[in-house]
């Protein structure tokens, strides 16, 4: 009826992965879908680097141009999603589906991959919303190398690469009730099939759920 319409609110999709493991293609592809079947679908992208004084902070040490010590860093990747958590609530709550270009999880698994520790990097995501489900499209790295070099940024580089895959694929097997992996090396039409198939399913799913917490 129109007032339990009314209550129905949107789902959280994540994706994760490696650098290059086609996440942005294939969450354009989901956005453009969902739009195209008339579901109100906002994209977005974590770190957002533009609109805060955090964001700038993060990219200027991702391209380089300042360094941080790796905890520092950390809070702040972390402080960015913080930054959004509001709107993204509202956003949800009054319907609309977000999908979004990595989250928490990267946050641990690229700082794990440095060398500290899980539970210290998990504890700041605390608290933030909980997906109600994340795609991490996993890569072979051998066959990520052959799509020509990586660029120029700080994280762009096979040997640290190797190590965030294997923490997303700790992260995997803890979280595998709402992680779907998917072969990154799949055809991008292929990929985007299952993607969709299960997030249509999701939206029904999830619609009078309410929201959880990491
Ligand atoms: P992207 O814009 O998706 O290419 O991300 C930029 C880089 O930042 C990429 O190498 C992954 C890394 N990254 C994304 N989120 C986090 C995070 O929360 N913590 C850390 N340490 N790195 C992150
Ligand atoms: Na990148
Ligand atoms: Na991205």
């Amino acid at each position: 009826d129109k007032i339990s319409n009314a209550m129905q609110r949107g789902a959280f999709i994540v994706f994760e992965g490696c650098d290059r493991s086609g996440k942005t293609t294939q969450s354009r592809l989901l956005v453009e879908k969902l739009q195209a079947n008339g579901v109100s679908t906002v994209h977005l992208n974590f770190p957002e680097r533009k609109s805060s004084q955090i964001g700038q902070v993060i990219n200027s040490y991702l391209t380089n141009s300042q360094d941080l010590p790796d905890e520092v860093i950390h809070l702040m990747f972390s402080a960015n999603r913080w930054e959004h958590l509001n709107r993204m609530r509202k956003q949800l709550e009054a319907g609309t589906t977000l999908v979004v270009d990595r989250y928490s999880y990267s946050g641990v698994a690229y700082t794990v991959a440095k060398g500290l520790d899980l539970n210290w990097c998990y504890a700041p995501e605390r608290g933030l919303l909980k997906p109600d489900a994340v795609f991490y499209l996993k890569t072979e790295l051998d066959e990520l190398a052959k799509r020509g070099s990586y660029g120029t940024e700080r994280y762009e580089k096979l040997e640290f690469q190797r190590k965030v895959s294997s923490v997303f694929d700790c992260l995997y097997e803890r979280e595998s009730s709402y992680w779907h992996r998917l072969n990154a090396s799949d055809k991008v039409e292929d990929l985007h099939q299952q993607i969709a198939q299960i997030s249509e399913k999701l939206l029904e799913q999830v619609a009078t759920q309410p929201l959880d917490k990491l």
